[in-house]
Formats: structure tokens, C-alpha cells, sequence
């Protein structure tokens, strides 16, 4: 979806892209030709968004629509059905319905006339599988085998998953998907999980228009350990709020580039734009998560997050793309932290721009926000350059309130732009290893400090702080393609970096999550550190710190019960991390229990929470554990305790920590 335009040559035709054209030069001006002469990405805008709107629409109404009635479930489900039953009546009779999952199977070996209820009666296609799974909690496990269908998660609450460390394996061959703009595995639904397929092969002769391979539309999606490859446009995209993208391969996608082919949109993977009407912020994607994935050889900008508000870009390992290996732009309060870029010695494809960009920001989107508060902070880059507003799209944007600090740049550049439609404020970089070079056009708006540059920085640059020396970087280990790892960029004892840092509470810890304690290093590496993880692609979920409190407990009204009203007595959060928390609450007399939950204050207030979590052991006490949840974001629960009879709490709100 992204389009970038470098030399003529590559411009888009008026004809093919008429509208696009003249509403881009009109906002570009003057500046076309110094835009030419860059690495510059152009978006189109509202015309490719309603083609989305347009063709979002289920490609039939076989897999796009709740079916009217609910296949059978297993025999193990009929047998513990009646044991449920007296549960679910009781729960019925007092309006509190509680659905219960079951598990489908599918199998290249089986048939679509199946129960897919058990591993020896699966069905034959995933679209059949999903046409049964609506409950939430319902999964789906899909064995070893090709499938040679598109299929869309348009329900919610639901897990499609490889069968155990099976392989399966969505092709769309020649023909898939079969219309415009189309995906081969798209998530219409929310809070869904999807993970452990190969998706290949997505319209991969360019025989329709469009073509992402996988595509996140609804909100709360989580897809992991993924392989996607083929694709004519994107490998992976989300647009919906809360997206997850995680531990994933994504390469040789945006095919319609090859060899400069194509019209030069497209990533490999991204979270950009969110066009539903849902969205938290209309046309920006909120609290995108992508971490921990590999991102390669990709014909477009490998990792990007554009027209984003909350993005997270972390422990990501991305090299050898054709444009811009991780990009961001009309971004807000988002972070990029721990990534690892770099240019192979033996790129499988040799980069479109000479300048090989391994991040870079800019905005070019003039309608949406300018780009505020985003910290890029302790990732590593090889042979590739950092380029920080070197050209903008949107005049007076620039750095604002950013913080670029303790990165190691080694064989690179830091660039930095200025001129009279570039204009930074409030920002820092700081504590960053520059064994590169660079240019720097401006010092307005920008402080220097305490970074180490192997020779004598831009002067826009210079600083007391300073250190001009050769960093002493370890560069060991394998430059090939996919071997590099973070003890490349380790400094040797003799470093001038080591306890010459600026504290800052951001980067307390280093690349390889390690403290950096007193008397910081400059740089990702903090030398001597305790962990020893090497490879991003490998380390464990970020940890999380304790909280330091608990939050007051709220008292509710205590009347003395009677013998069949339900007191909720106390009720309250614990244990809240950045992607989890626990709710404990005590009830008069022996209760099961749902705590209901939702991200979105009007959902609150209408009282119609979309997730919920059930303790069914009847007890007094209770405690539930909230996860999967997202950093930085407040969450509005109640409790539904019920005993006989039920009574629902009043809702209360807690947040989740933000690093
Ligand atoms: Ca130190």
C-alpha cells in the first residue's frame, strides 16, 4: 500500500494513478525534485481507502456470515453437556448465559461432511472449520498440509492454530485470492488468535489488483509464529486497534516490485491506517504491538508503522529489504526499541537507494497527525542509516518531543534534516553510538549530548559531552545473511562508552534487556551486563516490573445478606503489569464469578462489555488473571457474581504500565 517514488522513471502514470498523482504533487509543490532525489515513500490517500471499504465485504457468505444454525458438537462435549446443563440453567434462569467452546480439527485427509469434532473426523478446509467455531473460546486446529483457500476469522474469541508444532500451510497457488484487494488469511472479527501457519503465494502473478497475504481488520487480534512469503502486496498488515503481530518470518513479499516493477508501495509487514469506523482514532491504528519477528528480503520497506498512534516496535530482527527497513511516519507516542537492522554481506537483494535507510521517520500525510512523541531507543544498525526527517511531506514537521538515544550505528549514518519545511522541537539524541558518520542540517530544536562518534560529528552535533573516539565495537560473529547477532555490537573493554552515558529512566535497560545500573554505558550494549542473549529472535517476552502498590480497594455497600441476595463485599486490582493484571473480590456467601471487561469508555457505559473471564469455582474469594492485555491502556471491568441470584459490581478502571 505504500508507494514511493525515487526517479522519474518510477513514477506512476497519470493514467494508472491519475487522482493520486495530482493530490500528492499538489501537496509536495516545489519540493518534487528534491523529492526525487530521495528515499521518499508517497501514500495514496482516501482513494485506495474505499476500494478497502469496498472489498471488505466477505467474499461469500460461506465463511463471511454466522451461520443460522450451530453444527453438532463432539461426543465429549454431548457427555459434558449434561453436566453443564443443571449449571446452565440455573445461570439461564437468572439471565446469565455462558456459552462454552468447542474444539474443531481439519485435516488435507479429511471431508467437509465430517463433525470436525475430534482428530479422526476433521473436516477438509479451514473455511469449513470457522463455519462452526462462533463461540468464543471455540479453536480450530488445522494439521500438516496444503490448503488452497482464502479464509477470513470473522468471528470473535476464537483460536486458529497449527495442530501442535504441525506445519500447515495456506497457498494461494495461482489463483488465490480470487478478487481485488484481496487476502489469502484475513481477521475480521476481534480478540481472536491465530498462529503457526505458512501463507504463501498471494496473488503472487499479479493477476488481480492487491493482494496482502494476511490482514488484521478487526480490533484485538493477536497472529504468531507465522511464515508468510509471496505476496504481491504487503506479508502481513494491520489496520485494526490492538493488533499483535509476534514471532513471525516475513520475506520475499511486495512481488510487484521485483526488480523495480512495480509502482513501489507495499511492506512486508505493517500497521498503518485503520480505515474502519470502529477505530479508536479514525484513520490512525492504535497500540499496534509487532515484536520479535523477522523481516527480510522484502521487494518494499521491511517493518513499517505509518498514520499510527501507540505503535510498538520491539525485539524485531529486519535486514536486506529493498527500501526502508523499518519505517515510521505520521506516528504518535510510539516506540521503537531493541530492533536490530542491518545490511547483510550477501543481500539476496541489493537495496533500491544507495543510502540504504535502515529506520527512518518522516510524515507524509498532511491530514493526519504530525509525528509527536516517539523514543527510539537501544537497536542496533549495520551497514544501514538512520535518517530523521531528512525530507518531510508535511511542512513545519520534524522531530518533536522525540528521543533517539543509545543506539549503535556502526558502518552507518545518523541523518538528520532541517530546512524551512523541516522544523524540530524538544527533542534529544543522546547516548548513541555513531562508528558511521553522518550529517546533521540543523542543531534548532535538537539536543546533542554524550554520543559517541568515531570521528569528528556534523557541527550542528558538536557538544562538550562528546566523545570522538573509535567506540571499540566487538564485531564478531557472522555478517550473513540472518546470522548477525547483538554480540556484533557489543564494545570491547576497552570502549571510551562504557560509564560515559547520560542517565535516563527509558533506557534503564540495554539491548539484551539487562540493567544498565548507575553509571550507564553509551550505546545499545551496556558492557558487563548480566544477560547473555544474543539473538533478538529468541528472547524471552519483555519482562515486566512488579507494581510498587496495589490499588486502594473499593468497598462496596455491605449490607447483612440475606439468605439469597449476593454482596460483592470488596473488590480490586493487583499484580498490574504492562500486559496483564489480576482482579480479586470476595463475595458474602459461595459465588461463581465473570469479570467483565472492555478498553473502549462508551462500550463501559452502555454496560455491554465485549471480554470476559469466568471463575466457576464457587467460593467467597476470588481471583482472576487478566492477560493478553495492552501497555499504556485503560481497562473498565465489573463482576458479575452470581448465586442463585446475581448481582453485578459497578465499574471500575485500571491501567495497564507502559514499558
Ligand atoms: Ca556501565
Amino acid at each position: 500500500m505504500t508507494k514511493s517514488t525515487k526517479a522519474a522513471g518510477l513514477l506512476p502514470s497519470l493514467t494508472s494513478f491519475s487522482a493520486e498523482t495530482l493530490s500528492l504533487s499538489r501537496e509536495h509543490g516545489s519540493d518534487l525534485n528534491d523529492l526525487l532525489n530521495q528515499d521518499n515513500r508517497l501514500r495514496p490517500t482516501t482513494e485506495h481507502f474505499s476500494r478497502i471499504s469496498d472489498l471488505s465485504v466477505p467474499h461469500s457468505a460461506s465463511h463471511g456470515t454466522k451461520p443460522a444454525t450451530k453444527n453438532s458438537k463432539s461426543n465429549m462435549n454431548k457427555k459434558i453437556s449434561s453436566k453443564l446443563f443443571f449449571i446452565v440453567c440455573m445461570q439461564g434462569l437468572f439471565g446469565l448465559q455462558q456459552a462454552y467452546a468447542a474444539t474443531y480439527y481439519v485435516s488435507p485427509n479429511g471431508s467437509d461432511t465430517n463433525n470436525g469434532t475430534s482428530l479422526s473426523t476433521p473436516v477438509k478446509t479451514i473455511r469449513q472449520a470457522l463455519s462452526k467455531a462462533w463461540s468464543t473460546g471455540d479453536i480450530v486446529y488445522v494439521r500438516a498440509g496444503t490448503y488452497v483457500e482464502s479464509v477470513n476469522v470473522g468471528q470473535s474469541g476464537i483460536t486458529l492454530s497449527a495442530y501442535q508444532d504441525e506445519k500447515p500451510i495456506i497457498d494461494g497457488q495461482t489463483s488465490l485470492p480470487s478478487g481485488d484487494w484481496g487476502s489469502l488469511l484475513s481477521i475480521s472479527g476481534n480478540n481472536n488468535k491465530v498462529s503457526g501457519f505458512e501463507v504463501k503465494n498471494c496473488n503472487i502473478n499479479g493477476a488481480r489488483k492487491g493482494g496482502y497475504a494476511v490482514w488484521l481488520k478487526g480490533h484485538h487480534n493477536t497472529v504468531s509464529k507465522m511464515n508468510v512469503h509471496h505476496s504481491w502486496e504487503n506479508g502481513i498488515l494491520a489496520q485494526g486497534d490492538y493488533s499483535v503481530i509476534e514471532d513471525s518470518s516475513v520475506w520475499q513479499t511486495a512481488r510487484q516490485n521485483v526488480n523495480g516493477g512495480g509502482n513501489n508501495w507495499s511492506s512486508g509487514l505493517s500497521a498503518s491506517r485503520n480505515p474502519s469506523s470502529a477505530a479508536l482514532k479514525p484513520g490512525i491504528t492504535s497500540y499496534a504491538t509487532i515484536r520479535r519477528n523477522k523481516v527480510y528480503n522484502n521487494w518494499g520497506e521491511g517493518l513499517s508503522c505509518y498514520e499510527v498512534d501507540r505503535c510498538t516496535i520491539e525485539d524485531n530482527t529486519v535486514y536486506d529489504n529493498w527500501t526502508v527497513n523499518l519505517y515510521l511516519s505520521d506516528a504518535t507516542n510510539s516506540l521503537v526499541q531493541r530492533n536490530m537492522i542491518y545490511a547483510s554481506s550477501a543481500p539476496a537483494i541489493q537495496p533500491r537507494n544507495s543510502g540504504r535507510p535502515g529506520i527512518a521517520l518522516f510524515d507524509e500525510v498532511s491530514s493526519k497527525p504530525r509525528s509527536t512523541n516517539n523514543t527510539l531507543i537501544n537497536n542496533f544498525l549495520r551497514g544501514v542509516d538512520f535518517s530523521a526527517f531528512t525530507w518531510t511531506a508535511v511542512s513545519n514537521s520534524g522531530l518533536r518531543n522525540v528521543l533517539i538515544s543509545n543506539n549503535t550505528i556502526v558502518d552507518g549514518r545518523l541523518n538528520v534534516g532541517g530546512s524551512s519545511s523541516v522544523i524540530h522541537s524538544n527533542s534529544q539524541i543522546r547516548n548513541n553510538i555513531l562508528a558511521g558518520g553522518g550529517s546533521v542540517a540543523t542543531s534548532s530544536g535538537l539536543t546533542f549530548s554524550h554520543n559517541n562518534w568515531a570521528t569528528t560529528p556534523p557541527s550542528a552535533a558538536a557538544s562538550s559531552t562528546n566523545i570522538v573516539r573509535d567506540p571499540q565495537i566487538s564485531r564478531s560473529g557472522s555478517t550473513s545473511p540472518g546470522a548477525l547477532t547483538g554480540d556484533y555490537f557489543k564494545v570491547l573493554g576497552s570502549s571510551p562508552a562504557i560509564n560515559a552515558a547520560m542517565s535516563l529512566s527509558p533506557v534503564a535497560n540495554d539491548y539484551f534487556k539487562a540493567s544498565r545500573g548507575s553509571a550507564p554505558d553509551i550505546g545499545g550494549h551496556e558492557y558487563g551486563s548480566s544477560t547473555t542473549t544474543t539473538s533478538p529472535t529468541t528472547t524471552t517476552p519483555t519482562t515486566t516490573t512488579e507494581p510498587t502498590s496495589t490499588s486502594t480497594p473499593t468497598t462496596t455497600t455491605t449490607t447483612q445478606p440475606s439468605s439469597t441476595s449476593v454482596n460483592i463485599s470488596s473488590k480490586y486490582v493487583t499484580n498490574i503489569t504492562r500486559n496483564s493484571a489480576t482482579i480479586k473480590w470476595t463475595t458474602n456467601v459461595p459465588t461463581t464469578g465473570t469479570v467483565w471487561y472492555t478498553v473502549k469508555s462508551d462500550v463501559a457505559a452502555a454496560g455491554t462489555y465485549t471480554l470476559k473471564v469466568v471463575d466457576s469455582n464457587s467460593s467467597t474469594s476470588h481471583s482472576v488473571n487478566l492477560g493478553n492485555l495492552y501497555n499504556n491502556t485503560t481497562y473498565y471491568f465489573k463482576i458479575t457474581a452470581t448465586n442463585g441470584s446475581s448481582t453485578t459490581s459497578t465499574t471500575s478502571t485500571f491501567k495497564t504500565l507502559q514499558y
